[in-house]
Parts: structure tokens; C-alpha cells; sequence
């Protein structure tokens, strides 16, 4: 079932009633990037989860693809009001990637190799709720969506998703990312629509 409403401009939308307050549906896979989009090789990439004092666990690219991974089909809503649902993605769940890591802390800093970077709450991460992705349509990432691999966070607004992630800062305290700080909420729950600093 879907019914129509009169979105921007008097364009006639078809609202999903399984998207998020605002969303209309995208069938194409549009690329949102701040900057350009780094090449990155594998021979040198890695990923490195950081605790709060400093310790660093850290994996190459063969050793984060040869850990457990999951086959995962979720939808995702970018803050610009397109939402895909039923996308299909491989990754490492964070859950696998904590498994060894103490810490005491609340927040994570999710930092990328383009710079970018993007708060969330570890309790968002775990539980099986975000991964480290890897392929996507049952093909390896490609580097405008991310690749070699990106954080797929799909219950928070798809900008949480870095692409190109370089590994995880673990926090005691938040602290706002690239687009927190120029005034998008900081935790960005779709469903709330929690676009903005104060929504
Ligand atoms: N490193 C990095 N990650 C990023 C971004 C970015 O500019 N740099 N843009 C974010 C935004 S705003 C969105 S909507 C999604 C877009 O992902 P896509 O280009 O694969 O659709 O990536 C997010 N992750
Ligand atoms: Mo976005």
C-alpha cells in the first residue's frame, strides 16, 4: 500500500509507508562525499580501533577479511531525503572487532582516510546493529561508495556510514563529527527525524 503527497516544488511523491517521516525512495544509489574520492590501495590499508587510553588493535586488510563476517539486507535514509530499502552488504559486525578491546567508554569517533569523521554511541555500534562493510551487491565496494570499506550504520542517518573508515576512536565523552559540527544532530535517528542540532 502507498499513498501520494505533494513534496517540494508541488512534485508528486510516493511515500512508502516503511520509510522514515520525509523520505522518498531512491531506486538509483546516489554518492554524497564532502571531498574527493581517495584511491586506496589494500597493500596498505588498515583499520584500528583506539581506547580511551591509547591502546590500538589493529588489522591489515588480510586479516580483517579473513575474520567472521555477516551477509546483511538493510534499509538506509540519507539526510537529504532519499531512502533505499533491502540493500545487501557484507561486513565485519563492530561486535567482532570489540571482542578484544577493554574500555570504558560511552562514544566513538568514527574517523576516515578522507579526513572525515562522525560521533556515535558505542551502544550504536554493538549488538549487531553496525559493521565495517566491505562488498556491496554482492561485489567488492567501490571507492565512491567507500571502498575498500565503510561503517554501515543503517538505523541512524546514513552520513553515521563513513566511507573510507580508517578505524574507531573510543570516547568517555561526545564530541561532535565533520557534520555535527556544522549543525546536523548528533545522533540522527531517522525514524525521529533527527536531521538537525534541536529536531
Ligand atoms: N568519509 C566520508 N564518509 C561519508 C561521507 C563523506 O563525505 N566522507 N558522506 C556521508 C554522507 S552525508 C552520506 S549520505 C553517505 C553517502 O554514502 P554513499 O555516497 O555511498 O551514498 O556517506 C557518508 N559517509
Ligand atoms: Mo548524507
Amino acid at each position: 500500500m502507498s499513498f501520494v503527497t505533494t513534496g517540494f516544488g508541488g512534485r508528486r511523491r510516493r511515500e512508502e509507508p516503511d520509510l522514515p517521516p520525509g523520505q522518498y525512495l531512491a531506486h538509483d544509489f546516489p554518492v554524497l562525499s564532502a571531498g574527493p574520492t581517495p584511491r586506496l590501495s589494500t597493500d596498505r590499508w588498515e583499520f584500528v580501533i583506539t581506547t580511551e587510553t591509547g591502546e590500538q588493535t589493529k588489522w591489515t586488510w588480510a586479516e580483517f577479511t579473513a575474520l567472521p563476517h555477516e551477509d546483511v539486507t538493510v534499509d538506509i535514509h540519507c539526510v537529504t531525503k532519499w531512502s533505499k530499502l533491502q540493500t545487501g552488504w557484507r561486513g565485519v559486525a563492530i561486535d567482532t572487532l570489540m571482542e578484544d578491546v577493554e574500555s570504558a567508554a560511552d562514544f566513538v569517533m568514527a574517523h576516515s582516510y578522507d579526513g572525515y569523521t562522525t560521533n556515535l554511541p558505542l551502544e550504536d555500534l554493538l549488538d549487531g546493529k553496525a559493521w565495517v562493510a566491505y562488498r556491496y551487491d554482492d561485489e567488492p565496494l567501490t571507492p565512491e561508495h567507500g571502498g575498500p570499506a565503510r561503517l554501515l550504520v543503517p538505523h541512524l542517518y546514513f552520513w553515521k556510514s563513513a566511507k573510507w573508515v580508517h578505524g574507531l576512536r573510543l570516547m568517555l565523552q561526545d564530541e561532535p563529527g565533520f557534520w555535527e559540527a556544522a549543525g546536523y544532530h548528533d545522533y540522527g535517528d531517522p525514524w525521529r527525524e533527527q536531521r538537525y542540532q534541536g529536531d
